[in-house]
């Protein structure tokens, strides 16, 4: 078992990286405190998570590529409570088998989005095989904040999820945080909601 309930109290500091050295200059002023996390986008090919990575990060979307952010990640830099932490957000591409992702690929993350795709039901139902990989690759010292994203939502009529589903799969679930964000990469809608309740959940976590 690899991850904490999320509504536990343990903290751990892996995950992320900590200049604990504060930059205190002459005055006596604290300039800044450096803090890193490491985001993992998983969920089955097709699902959107290079759409979403991209839309939050460079704001754009397009309707057909074979999207790879590659081996490497996408930096982005947030403000939470006057405290500036950078973002590392990791794609897998094509490694979207649960099977093939493994430990090494978990080492120093903080927090994963498990993407679906609202208008398919089969990648929901693939969530709980995530979650399960999640947990075989990291220890509950990681700590790994997990949040479920449904994508596609722009397209309503083809809906075959229900929120109640995916929230009720989220409340039984230890180490996911409670709700699903339905989200659209194409809209943009509850993109950025979605990211930062990550980056909110795993910081509260970190900070204890
Ligand atoms: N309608 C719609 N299409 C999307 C959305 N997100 C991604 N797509 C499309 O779904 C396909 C797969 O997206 P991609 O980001 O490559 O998925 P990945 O394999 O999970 O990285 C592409 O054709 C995207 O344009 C969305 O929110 N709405
Ligand atoms: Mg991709």
């Amino acid at each position: 078992m690899g991850c904490n309930n999320s509504k536990s109290n343990s903290s751990s500091s892996s995950g992320s990286s900590r200049n604990n050295k504060l930059n205190v200059h002459g005055h006596g002023e604290v300039v800044e405190q450096k803090v890193t996390y490491k985001i993992l986008l998983l969920g089955d090919a097709g699902v959107g998570k290079t759409s979403l990575a991209i839309k939050w990060v460079d704001g754009s979307f397009q309707e057909n590529y074979i999207a790879t952010i590659g081996v490497d990640f996408k930096k982005k830099d947030v403000t939470i409570d006057n405290q500036m932490i950078k973002l590392q957000i990791w794609d897998t591409a094509g490694q979207e088998r649960y099977n093939t992702i493994q430990a090494t690929y978990y080492r120093g993350c903080a927090g994963v989005l498990v993407v679906y795709d609202m208008t398919d039901s089969e990648s929901f139902q693939n969530v709980q095989k995530w979650i399960t990989n999640i947990e075989k690759n990291t220890s509950p010292q990681d700590d790994i904040t997990v949040l479920l994203v449904g994508n596609k939502a722009d397209l309503a009529d083809e809906r075959m999820v229900k929120t109640e589903e995916a929230n009720a799969f989220c409340k039984n679930t230890s180490c996911v945080v409670d709700r699903v964000f339905e989200v659209s990469a194409k809209s943009g809608q509850n993109v950025n909601d979605a990211f930062m309740a990550l980056v909110e959940a795993i910081h509260k976590k970190k900070r204890k």
